[in-house]
């Protein structure tokens, strides 16, 4: 584990990008704004699965620029990128012959960012890797959905019934080898799983952690499931006040109130916090992941990019690089 790790003890800082069909309505569904976290939306406004894959036909993000996201990353001090390869809703960001809904085949776009981004990220020398949300699939028969409170009630229509260890077998393992498979020679350094529920027993984890052996550089969180631990604590949107001695450890948190594009929210932080934030993170050994949220072109908002740039500036001056 030292020798995966020891990059990644080193960043300190990256990038989280919560990016996906969510960005078309960002935050908005039949006029109306949808309370919560933008990549949420599908699940919050209870979308039935067949008016949630029409919003592919609409996504067309041609001021995608994978080139200016990396040097942004880069300006901004970061050493990493992670980006959302398929949220919750089911979408995935990449070329996938496993299941259609997929930016190439459902958009008119066509075009797989990641791809873009994996090469943009191996140029310039930064390391790269992918979100995959391996257990809600709001849009595949049998992925799961949260069932935590009045507010979090489970399923909301018939097309997501189904068998989670046949959503496992048929979407989620097969898109895992796409991403591990397909992205020579800018292999991901990082996979990062999210959300487990119950569905994901020990037994059926352990097929994804057999795939996971294959790529012993592989660095990988602990929000897999079925009791794994992972490579990383995952602490959300807080600094821990004693870090985590003995495991590595990532804060991750987003520049304003939602992960996925939404556009009224304009909350940033200052960059002073951000600043702050960064310090506290890595004076306990940790890391921060500072996600952005781009919007359905392909742009990452005015307000983030201009902190990134500020907190880069910063770090040349007083930071050691
Ligand atoms: C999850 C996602 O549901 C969310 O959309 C986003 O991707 C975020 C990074 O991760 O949300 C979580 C997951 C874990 C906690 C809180 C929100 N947690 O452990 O407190």
């Amino acid at each position: 584990r030292d020798a995966r790790m020891a990059w990644w003890r080193q960043a300190r800082f990256g990038m989280f990008i919560h990016w996906g069909l969510y960005a078309v309505p960002a935050g908005n569904w039949q006029g109306k704004p949808v309370d919560g976290i933008g990549e949420w939306i599908m699940y919050n406004a209870k979308i039935p699965v067949a008016d949630y894959k029409k919003l592919a036909s609409q996504f067309d993000p041609t001021k995608f620029d994978a080139h200016a996201w990396v040097a942004l990353a880069k300006a901004a001090g970061m050493k990493y990128i992670i980006i959302t390869a398929k949220h919750h809703d089911g979408f995935a960001m990449f070329d996938s012959k496993a299941n259609p809904f997929n930016i190439v085949d459902a958009t008119p776009f066509k075009r797989d960012p990641l791809q873009e981004l994996a090469v943009e990220a191996h140029k310039q020398g930064i390391k790269f890797g992918f979100y995959y949300s391996q257990d809600q699939d709001w849009s595949a028969a049998g992925g799961a959905a949260l069932n935590m409170d009045a507010f979090h009630t489970g399923h909301w229509d018939k097309a997501q019934q189904g068998n989670f260890a046949d959503y496992l077998h048929t979407k989620a393992i097969p898109q895992l080898k796409e991403l591990l498979a397909n992205y020579q020679p800018a292999a991901p350094s990082v996979i990062w799983f999210d959300t487990p529920t119950s569905d994901m027993t020990p037994q059926l984890a352990s097929e994804i952690v057999t795939l996971l052996n294959q790529h012993p550089n592989l660095i990988w969180n602990n929000r897999l499931g079925g009791g794994y631990q992972g490579d990383t604590e995952t602490p959300e949107q807080h600094v821990p006040a004693q870090g985590y001695p003995g495991r590595d450890w990532e804060t991750c948190m987003t520049i304003n109130d939602t992960w996925g594009y939404k556009s009224a929210d304009t909350n940033f932080k200052s960059t002073q916090e951000l600043i702050r934030t960064l310090a506290d993170v890595a004076s306990k050994g940790g890391n921060l992941l500072l996600n952005v949220g781009p919007d359905a072109e392909g742009v990452i908002p005015a307000g983030e990019a201009e902190r990134l740039q500020a907190i880069g500036t910063w770090l040349d001056v007083n930071g050691e690089s």
